[in-house]
């Protein structure tokens, strides 16, 4: 695809997308109707025919597919061409079992360089600009499907990988990376290195954007890693076993994710009746691959949770635009009959200013019939050696604040700064103790 067919699918009228939606949704059926033997079995199961699908409107006559379908045919039972076709493997660990495992052709790999090319553009990218590949480079698709994207850009792409912070910010500064790509944890672990490790002049650097996720993150988290590294901060969204990064990512709007809906179509459903919700109403994010060879995926239940945004970008893009993830389904807890997210934790820290750090844990056990439940909040450096009763108002206001956000109490424990470890990756931020065997 040239640069001007993807700009065009990036402005097509409503009608004109489901349209190319409706063509692609047809053969991918076909497709994988052909080609994948679970894919058949769902199908019949529910008495779906390919000849069935003529719109996507008729998507919702398709069964979904979950990540146990993947994990269950581990680890090439997916692949919907012979293996001699793949040219490059990926693979998500879950928190229990098998990997997930999705391979790619060579079609695939340009089509995905193209989408986080086309996210680049959204966010400011261009020839010009000097990229720093913080996520990870391996079996993870942050650094490698960033690098492909930035090199089909024409970027000058640096392949830092995640991890050995001192070299990253002596790059960072020599290179004049303009762009940063990691996970928003490890943008804060950075800028908290740049003034430990003695680069604290911030005219050294030429750092003006950020192309984060991989994670859930906050508003509040945005606003901290804007203002502690002086640029603007872009939310890039996607999954191994979609793509990889490149699915949605926003506009310099910031406000809300366009979806590349030509290639990975979005539906929102709820998640207990499995019924697809009122646009702008919150639910669980599926998507279909409409153009994906390698492994093709219908109808995937992604356990993301967020909404669709109604309004029309000021951008003038036509894509659909989806809010930030607020979490994963599976993230959220339930604590004594209430549900938490995370993020919401996230939320009520980072509005406390710089008497705490965004380093957080969160403890869960069980205490005969009873969950208990532990923040653990890092202190801010400016606390330290501060009289007690200063850190006692701290603890009293975090309490206050997570019990009139949460609707649930929580324990709070302020821990000294530097004591929560930090993250190259992915953050873990809860641990839940309620179903280990003690
Ligand atoms: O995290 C791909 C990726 C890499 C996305 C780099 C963005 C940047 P997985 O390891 O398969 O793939 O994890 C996918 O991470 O289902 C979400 O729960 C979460 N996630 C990814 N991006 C975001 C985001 C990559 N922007 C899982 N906001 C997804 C919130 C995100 N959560």
């Amino acid at each position: 695809m040239c640069n001007n067919c993807i700009d065009k699918m990036e402005y097509l009228s409503r009608d004109e997308m489901k349209l190319v939606q409706g063509e692609r949704l047809a053969k991918v059926v076909k497709k994988v109707y052909d080609n994948v033997a679970i894919y058949r079995k769902k199908m019949d199961e529910c008495g779906v025919r390919p000849c069935d699908i003529k719109s996507i409107d008729d998507i919702t006559k398709l069964p979904f597919t979950i990540k146990h379908d993947l994990r269950e045919s581990y680890p090439f039972d997916f692949f919907s061409v012979p293996k001699s076709e793949i040219v490059r493997v990926h693979a998500s660990s879950g928190t229990t079992g098998k990997l997930t495992v999705v391979g790619y052709t060579k079609s695939d790999i340009d089509m995905w360089a193209e989408m986080v090319a086309r996210c680049m553009r959204m966010v400011g990218c261009d020839n010009n600009s000097v990229v720093q590949d913080s996520f990870g480079y391996g079996l993870f698709t942050g650094g490698l499907g960033m690098h492909y994207g930035s090199e089909k850009l024409g970027s000058m792409t640096v392949p830092t990988s995640s991890g050995n912070t001192l070299r990253q910010l002596q790059l960072m500064r020599d290179f004049e990376a303009d762009t940063i790509c990691c996970t928003p944890s490890y943008a804060i672990f950075l800028a908290e290195s740049m003034s430990k490790e003695g680069f604290s002049d911030r005219s050294e650097f030429k750092l003006k954007r950020g192309i984060m996720g991989a994670e859930p993150w906050s508003e509040e988290m945005r606003r901290d890693i804007e203002h502690r590294l002086q640029i603007k901060a872009f939310d890039i969204y996607g999954l191994s076993e979609i793509m990889g990064p490149g699915v949605a990512c926003e506009c310099e709007a910031q406000d809300g994710l366009h979806f590349n809906e030509d290639n990975f179509y979005p539906e929102i459903i709820d998640p207990d009746t499995l019924e697809p919700v009122e646009l702008g109403e919150s639910g669980e994010l599926v998507i279909t691959t409409l153009t994906k060879e390698g492994i093709p995926i219908i109808r995937y239940r992604t356990r993301d949770i967020t909404s669709f945004k109604t309004e029309q970008c000021s951008c003038g893009r036509t894509l659909i635009r989806m809010n930030r993830i607020f979490g994963r389904s599976d993230d959220m807890l339930i604590i004594r009959g209430v549900n938490v997210f995370p993020s919401q934790i996230e939320s009520v820290l980072l509005n406390i200013g710089d008497r705490v750090t965004p380093h957080y844990q969160i403890l869960v056990d069980r205490v005969g019939a009873l969950d208990t439940f532990e923040i653990q909040v890092e202190m801010g450096e400016n606390l330290i050696g501060d009289n007690i009763s200063a850190i006692q108002q701290l603890k009293k206001e975090i309490e206050h604040d997570m019990t009139s956000n949460l609707g649930i109490s929580a324990k709070i424990t302020l821990v000294n700064p530097n004591t929560i470890a930090r993250s190259e990756g992915k953050a873990k931020r809860i641990i839940d103790l309620r179903n280990v065997v003690k």
